[in-house]
């Protein structure tokens, strides 16, 4: 007779992994490129095209910044300190490409050929977006975190099905990478193989939350391959690696190759918006070594030593930069014309019984407020 709760262990089918994770693993170190033998190869043109859009990125991000205390924009998150990994991915795409940011995200916005006003349009409190999405194919800045990545692959995954050539870039910060659109979007997009490319700027902070209590993971980039997806980790103040990074990454993403998860190590320099105080959660010396390595002076280093930025042509480009923050300024500083019945419209395709209520009870107010003006008052 057969013992009782004696059995035969039998071993599980044959197995082998879906993917070898071996390829989808980062390196240990980040990828660097200004400051290294590799460098002395680099187009001087797209180096010069680097510097030139980080000086004006950096100066922008002064500008904006300056605005918001004048009452001129309600809220800038500044990107000092993560110009080169928002210009170096701006710089990876094809004209035919999307790109997808976040708030943060302005310079990148600004590289795709979007004017500075129009993108500051939504910090500005006064409309959804400034820009038309469609003429540079940018989506308008995605404050609600990582909301913006299902798009991104959606559009990438749609673009694919109808046989168009479109990569999608989608941005996010590393606090973005624990919201639950994130993992969604990764995971969507590594199944369906779409031509996607995640840009994570990893600058070290969500608000005050450090990234030690934001991830146990070995490294944001890490992720990726629990997804089955290639990670990829990039020295995000290296303009030159960051392009050279993303570039690649995309043009696997067009080639069928699927999407890059790629972690771009920075740092916030400034407090997370103008109404932050980052004195509260950091000591003013914590990002020192951030500082010596700063991603402007990264690249003026590397065309001086190829004596190609002398103090001329230095001087030129700062002027440049001076013209573009006095033309924000002087723009900024004018009202825009603002319609209040704006904010009914583009709500619903068909407004709804309420809406209509409304609308009709403020352009009931307006009219009456209209009367009681006395003559000769601004409206
Ligand atoms: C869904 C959602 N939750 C919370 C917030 C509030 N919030 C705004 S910015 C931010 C921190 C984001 O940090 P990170 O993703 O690292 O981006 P960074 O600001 O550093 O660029 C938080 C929590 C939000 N905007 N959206
Ligand atoms: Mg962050």
């Amino acid at each position: 007779m057969e013992q009782r709760g004696a059995y035969t262990p039998t071993p599980p089918p044959a197995w082998t992994p879906r993917t070898d994770p071996a390829p989808l693993l980062p390196d240990a170190e980040p990828y660097r490129v200004l400051g290294t033998p590799a460098a002395r190869e680099a187009d001087p043109e797209l180096l010069r095209r680097l510097h030139t859009a980080l000086v004006r990125g950096r100066r922008y991000n002064t500008q904006a910044t300056a605005l918001t205390k004048q009452g001129r924009l309600a809220v800038y998150p500044s990107s000092t300190g993560q110009e080169a990994c928002e210009i170096g991915a701006a710089f990876a795409l094809e004209e035919r490409d999307w790109l997808f940011p976040s708030y943060r995200d302005t310079l990148a916005v600004i590289a795709r050929g979007v004017d500075p006003v129009e993108t500051l349009t939504l910090l500005r409190g006064d409309w959804h977006t400034g820009y038309d999405p469609y003429e540079h194919r940018v989506a308008p800045l995605s404050t609600p975190l990582a909301t913006q990545l299902p798009h991104a692959v959606g559009l990438a995954h749609a673009a694919r099905l109808k046989g168009d050539d479109v990569v999608a870039l989608a941005m996010v910060g590393d606090g973005g990478t624990s919201e639950g659109d994130f993992h969604e979007a990764l995971n969507f997009a590594a199944v369906w193989r779409s031509p996607v490319v995640f840009l994570v700027q990893n600058n070290g902070f969500a608000i005050s939350v450090p990234l030690d209590k934001q991830t146990a993971a070995p490294s944001l980039a890490h992720k990726a391959v629990g997804y089955g997806m290639r990670g990829r980790l990039v020295d995000g103040n290296d303009a030159l690696a960051v392009h050279e990074v993303l570039t690649e990454a995309v043009r696997h993403a067009r080639a069928g190759g699927g999407p890059t998860l790629v972690e771009a190590l920075t740092y916030r320099v400034e407090a997370h918006t103008n109404a932050d105080d980052a004195g509260r959660y950091r000591a003013p010396t914590d990002g020192d070594a951030w500082r010596a390595h700063d991603p402007v002076a990264l690249v003026e280093a590397e065309l001086t030593a190829r004596g190609l930025l002398d103090a001329d042509t230095l001087e030129a480009v700062r002027a440049d930069a001076e013209t573009m923050a006095a033309d924000l300024r002087a723009r900024m500083n004018q009202d825009a014309p603002l319609d209040p019945m704006d904010l009914f419209a583009h709500v619903y395709a068909e407004p709804t019984p309420q809406l209509r209520e409304q609308e009709a009870q403020l352009r009931a107010e307006i009219a009456a407020a209209a009367e009681d003006r006395p003559e000769g008052t601004p409206r």
